[in-house]
Formats: structure tokens, C-alpha cells, sequence
């Protein structure tokens, strides 16, 4: 129970977490008393179900706020108002009066202020037949107050009614990820605004948009407009499947690709976002994936070139070459970069980079000589170190893919963990902060049922039971060492997605299974009320025009 204030302390929130799993119990077996029982993903970590109420919306129903002159909290009012009147015909005034608790046939939001601790994206739900009234501490914890609400109510209906609820939610983790490869095929500003939205209504909170790759660079630089004008576009793709090593003729589509994001787009972008509570984060590869870039400038490979941008899958071994051009380049680009994405984090891949050139490179020996570094894995930790220093004196904070623990780790970096769990590990051992993606569990570029009767996909086999069995705190941590999980991601690689709908159905149903990682308690955590939830929200889904994987009743891994 929360104390006066509403506030959810530590404790509470693991008692909370005890009872979920009874109190889920409980749910599923009060769901033929309930009016409709409640379905909404990430579980809240406690929710209880008054009884057989319920909330109706009518005509008459009002949305009160507790300032009426905040114009955030207005907004807030607005966005969950907008659609609901949209589909239910109610006109939902938004009234200009302060509210007062409990007044009859009423949505009341209300922002507390007060501290701002492990649940400052919490919140606090009544429903009664009599009123709604949602609190929190913090304008996000209202936003997912309001995401919670939006799925407690029917999705198709002439019945708009809500069962009688008590919620009091907070989030497991602060970082909660899904990510975006835009560079193998580029997708249109709508379909981002539309992903956003979707990882809004699941409490997602952070979009890692991966800007660049060796098949295409989709940002606009102003001060380097070859990147978008040359490594934007690529000639063709590969047809089917890109094995590693051919054993079959190279086929391309022959059709052009490409597309890149104008600096206002971006901006559009993140605004659409932060008013969705998500940050975004930019990813800028380095020193590999990088061919897109430098068939823009090859000067800042570290042979001559001319690089044509790939037309097929891989690693490829032209990387940036540490030269003191290239690092005023990277530098240049991160400027603009910083100036576009307020986020603390930028992202600078780090992953994938073959060392063939810079062992020919006489250039590259030299740097490794004049830095007294033993090796050319060593070489690419000082080129990391460089670049979060530059970061840091920008006042923002490096990301990079595990491989940037090789040669040492630069010495505030962040870590995503994604060839398995240890990476992330060896990163928390040493007191850096880690985000969890491995590909066991949350690579959504892996198959997601027997290839045979799936379309293409890269490789592996991720099915939704196995993303929600995943547990992003290794076992193996101390206490100490797990408070830098700081959370997890899911990532989205498009080699073999060319349209939205297979972005769709790719990232959906299994994203919602990764949502409830990492917000619910671990506790609450079932894989059986999870599937009678997702059969609602896919309801959701289809209202939404979401191409999602059909589930096979019943769900089985
Ligand atoms: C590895 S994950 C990559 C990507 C590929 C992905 C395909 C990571 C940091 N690098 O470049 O798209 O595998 O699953």
C-alpha cells in the first residue's frame, strides 16, 4: 500500500511483488464476476479487482485535472481523450476546474510533485463505478497511468465500461529499449511515429535508432553532405538469403534502396517521442559498419578506395582508419549529432571490426607505436576512449556493443551486452552500467517458429515464450554489481525486413513479451496469464493496423 503521499516505497514495491502472483490468481479466477477481466501488458506490479463494478463512460463523463493552467497535464488529458472520443462518440470535456477527489462520473488526473525516486515514472489508480482518479508523481507517471487506462478499456464496443481496479505501478527497470535498423533499409518518417507509439502504449521508455551502417547512412550532416547524397543510396540487394560464405551465385533485386532522415525530420522525431515520454538515442557506427561513410570519403579509410556502398550482408573490412582527419570527422558528425538528440546517451556501435586494415596499415602501426598500445585491439579501445572524451566534454555519455570491452573499456562507457550475457557481466564487475540485449532472447531479427513454415528470417530461433522467460539480472551478480543492469532492449535488424509489415510482424506479438520484462516484477511474471492478456491486446494491435505474428492457440514455446 502506498503511504500518505501515494508514494510507493522499496519495500512495498517487493511485497507488491509477492502478491501479484496471488493476486493474479485472483484476477483470472474473479474474471467471470468482473464485467470484463482486466488485460493490460507489462502487468502492473500490483493490481487489485474491487469486485464486480465497473466504471462507465457516458455522455456526461469529464476528465478533471489538479492544475487546469498545466498545459503538460492538459496535453496529457488530451492524448488519452482524443482517440477514446474518436471511437466511443463521448465528447470528454476537459474541464477547467481543479478536481475534486471522487466527483461523480469522472477521470481525474492528478500530478502530486514530490520526490522523484525508483518510481518516479509510477502511478496510482482508483477505478469505482463512481469516478476514476489517477495520480503520480511525475507527468511520465501519468502518461503510463494513462496506458494502463487506455487498456482497461474494450477495444471494440458499445459497452464502455472499466472494472473496478486498484493500481499502484512503478517500473522494474529505468531502461527499458527497443531498437531500430534503419541502415540496412530505411523506413519512413510515419512508420517511426507509428513504432513510437506502440512502444509508448507498452511502457517502453527508450528508442535506440540505429542511424548508420555499411548499407546505407540515414542522417543528414550538414557540413558532410556526401554521406546522405552518396551513402544513402545503394545500387541494389541481395536476393533471399546472404550466406557468409556463397554457395550459390550472387542474385540482386536490382532495384535502387535508400533514404535518408533531413535534420528537421530528426527533430520532428524526437520531439514525437519526448512527448511520449521516450528518449531516443542515436547510434553512429565506429570504427566498423562504417562502408556507407566512406564511400562518401574514402580519405578516412585506410586504403585507397574507391568503396561503393554494399549491396549484400556482412561484416566487411574497411573500417575508419584512426587518422587525426578522422577523428575531426567523427567529431564534426557527433556535433551536429549532439545538437539534434538531447539524450545523455550516444551510441557509437564499437561492435563487428575486423582489425585486417590496421594491421596493414603503416598509418595505423604508427598510432599503436606513438600511443604505446600493445595491439590493434587496443587501438580501437583508444579510439573509443577518444570519442567519449569528446562526448563527455559535450556533457553526454558514451554507449557501444560489448566488443568495446576488448582492449579495455573506455572509462565511463556503458555497455549493451549482446553476444550473450557475459559482456554484460564482465562490464557490471568492473562498475559500468549495462543494458541487456542478448541474442538468445532479444534479437527480434531471429525466426520466431520453425523456419520451414516462417518467412525469411537471419537466423535462431526466439519465440515469444522464450523472450518472456528472459531475466536480464544474471544470477551470478552480486547486489551490488546487478545495479548496474540497468535494463534491457530489444533489437531489430533489417537485413531481411524491406517493408513495415515485416518490421511489424517481426517486433509483434514479441515486443509485449519483453515490455512485461522489463517493467513487471519478476515475481508476478506468468507465461499463462501473459497469454490470456496478449489475446486482448491483440485486439489492440489489429485497431492499431499492426501487422503482428498471429499466436497459435494455446501459446506454446
Ligand atoms: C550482429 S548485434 C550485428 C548486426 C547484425 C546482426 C544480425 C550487433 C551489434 N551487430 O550488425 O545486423 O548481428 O543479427
Amino acid at each position: 500500500m502506498p503511504n500518505k503521499s501515494g508514494h510507493i516505497t522499496h519495500q512495498e514495491l517487493l511485497l507488491n511483488a509477492l502478491q501479484v502472483v496471488s493476486v493474479t490468481v485472483l484476477v483470472l479466477t474473479a474474471a467471470c464476476a468482473a464485467p470484463r477481466p482486466t488485460s493490460v501488458i507489462p502487468l502492473p506490479a500490483y493490481i487489485l479487482e474491487t469486485g464486480a463494478d465497473a466504471f462507465v463512460l457516458d455522455t456526461d463523463t469529464r476528465i478533471a485535472l489538479s492544475d487546469p493552467t498545466d498545459t503538460e497535464l492538459r496535453h496529457l488529458a488530451e492524448s488519452w481523450a482524443e482517440p477514446v472520443r474518436e471511437a466511443s462518440g463521448f465528447s470528454l470535456p476537459v474541464v477547467a476546474a481543479p478536481a475534486v477527489t471522487g466527483e461523480a462520473n469522472t477521470v481525474t488526473l492528478r500530478l502530486s510533485g514530490g520526490t522523484t525516486e525508483a518510481n518516479d515514472e509510477g502511478y496510482r489508480m482508483d477505478v469505482t463505478s463512481r469516478a476514476v482518479d489517477l495520480s503520480a508523481h511525475t507527468p511520465a507517471g501519468l502518461f503510463y497511468g494513462l496506458q494502463t487506462l487506455r487498456q482497461l478499456l474494450p477495444v471494440n464496443s458499445e459497452d464502455w465500461s472499466m472494472p473496478a481496479v486498484v493500481i499502484e505501478d512503478a517500473p522494474r527497470f529505468r531502461y527499458r529499449g527497443m531498437h531500430l535498423d534503419v541502415g540496412r533499409h530505411f523506413f519512413p518518417v510515419t512508420f517511426i511515429k507509428k513504432y513510437i507509439d506502440l512502444l509508448a502504449l507498452y511502457k517502453i521508455n527508450t528508442f535506440h535508432w540505429h542511424l548508420t551502417d555499411d548499407q546505407g547512412w540515414r542522417i543528414e550532416i550538414k557540413k558532410y553532405p556526401k554521406l546522405t547524397e552518396v551513402g544513402a543510396y545503394r545500387q541494389e540487394t541481395v536476393s533471399g538469403k546472404n550466406f557468409e560464405k556463397w554457395d550459390r551465385p550472387y542474385v540482386g533485386d536490382g532495384t535502387p534502396h535508400g533514404g535518408f532522415y533531413t535534420q528537421d525530420e530528426v527533430r520532428e522525431v524526437v520531439a514525437y517521442a519526448r512527448a511520449r515520454y521516450i528518449d531516443v538515442i542515436p547510434e553512429i557506427e565506429m570504427p566498423g559498419h562504417a562502408t556507407a561513410a566512406l564511400a562518401a570519403y574514402p580519405q578516412y579509410a585506410c586504403t585507397d578506395g574507391p568503396f561503393t556502398v554494399p549491396t549484400t550482408w556482412g561484416i566487411f573490412e574497411d573500417i575508419y582508419c584512426p587518422k587525426e582527419e578522422t577523428f575531426q570527422f567523427l567529431e564534426d558528425v557527433l556535433t551536429e549529432v549532439i545538437a539534434l538528440f538531447p539524450s545523455t546517451y550516444i551510441h557509437i556501435g564499437g561492435d563487428e571490426a575486423p582489425k585486417t586494415r590496421w594491421e596493414e596499415s603503416a598509418l595505423a602501426q604508427q598510432v599503436i607505436a606513438r600511443e604505446g598500445l600493445a595491439d590493434e585491439d587496443e587501438l580501437q579501445s583508444y579510439f573509443i576512449r577518444r570519442i567519449e572524451s569528446f562526448l563527455q566534454q559535450h556533457g553526454r555519455r558514451l554507449i557501444g556493443w560489448d566488443e568495446i570491452l576488448e582492449g579495455g573499456l573506455a572509462p565511463q562507457a556503458t555497455v549493451m551486452s549482446w553476444r550473450g550475457m557475459d559482456g554484460g557481466i564482465e562490464a557490471a564487475r568492473q562498475g559500468h552500467d549495462v543494458i541487456m540485449t542478448p541474442t538468445s532472447h532479444t534479437y527480434f531479427d531471429y525466426y520466431q517458429a520453425d523456419p520451414d513454415t516462417e518467412p525469411l528470417a537471419i537466423r535462431g530461433l526466439t519465440t515469444l515464450k522464450k523472450v518472456y522467460d528472459f531475466e536480464p539480472v544474471p544470477s551470478v551478480l552480486s547486489l551490488d554489481e546487478a545495479t548496474h543492469i540497468l535494463g534491457a532492449q530489444g533489437n531489430v535488424w533489417t537485413e531481411y525486413m524491406s517493408t513495415t509489415d515485416y518490421v511489424e510482424y517481426m517486433v509483434f506479438p514479441r515486443m509485449l513479451a519483453l515490455s512485461e520484462v522489463v517493467w513487471s516484477p519478476k515475481n508476478a511474471r506468468n507465461w499463462e496469464s501473459f497469454s490470456r492478456r496478449l489475446a486482448h491486446q491483440l485486439q489492440h494491435l489489429d485497431k492499431l493496423g499492426v501487422n503482428y505474428r498471429p499466436v497459435t492457440a494455446p501459446a506454446t514455446p
